[in-house]
């Protein structure tokens, strides 16, 4: 079974003005149906055929670079458009928002170091908020398509959100102001389903 782009949860101008249609379009359709077509011709007669992403992820030192790139590229995609959606923003509740509470000391101070995380990452790669081996939340970035399942990371968990910031998430709107865009992207986190991976991570 090869792996499937997934559809976009939402229509591709969903997301305006935060993020604009072309970009949805262009980072969907091209770049994340590459990496997906380049993941399946990387595994095609290995062992790695028929395993699940993340054991893929979970092993991938042992494979080769296309397998960590685009295995990195599909997976990383896949979570991203599904922790945004056109009804998001505003902070989370329930027991995610209490662990957001109690880990960081407040949503801001969250929302300030997960910025911060993405600011900071030089070159091409992603910001994450993770739950690690203790059940504890931590903000990490990692670069290029590396994420934290990979046993190539310094920092592994379960991520339970992610941003994406190569330039082709946000040059044609944002230019080189990635913290704008980082900005931005906090009007679209869909916290539900943040807060339905964070609660399947910890059972
Ligand atoms: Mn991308």
């Amino acid at each position: 079974m090869a792996f499937e782009l997934p559809k976009l949860p939402y229509e591709k101008d969903a997301l305006e003005p935060h993020i604009d249609a072309k970009t949805m379009e262009i980072h969907h359709g091209k770049h994340h149906a590459g990496y997906t077509k380049k993941l399946n011709a990387a595994i095609e007669g290995t062992d790695h055929e028929g395993k699940s992403i993340e054991d893929i992820l979970a092993n991938v030192s042992a494979a080769g670079a296309g397998v960590r790139n685009n295995g990195g590229g599909f997976y990383n995609h896949s979570l991203f458009w599904e922790v945004m959606g056109p009804n998001g923003g505003g902070t989370p509740s329930g027991s995610l928002g209490d662990a957001i509470n109690n880990q960081f000391g407040s949503f801001d101070k969250f929302k300030d170091e997960f910025k911060n995380a993405g600011g900071t990452q030089f070159g091409s790669g992603w910001a994450w908020l993770i739950v690690d081996k203790n059940n504890k939340l931590a903000v990490t970035n990692t670069p290029n398509q590396d994420n934290p399942l990979m046993d190539v990371v310094d920092e592994n968990g379960t991520p339970i959100l992610g941003v994406d910031v190569w330039e082709h998430a946000y040059y044609l709107n944002y230019q080189n102001r990635r913290p704008d865009y980082l900005e931005a992207f906090f009007n679209v986190i869909n916290w539900d389903e943040v807060s339905r991976r964070y609660d399947e991570a910890i059972s």
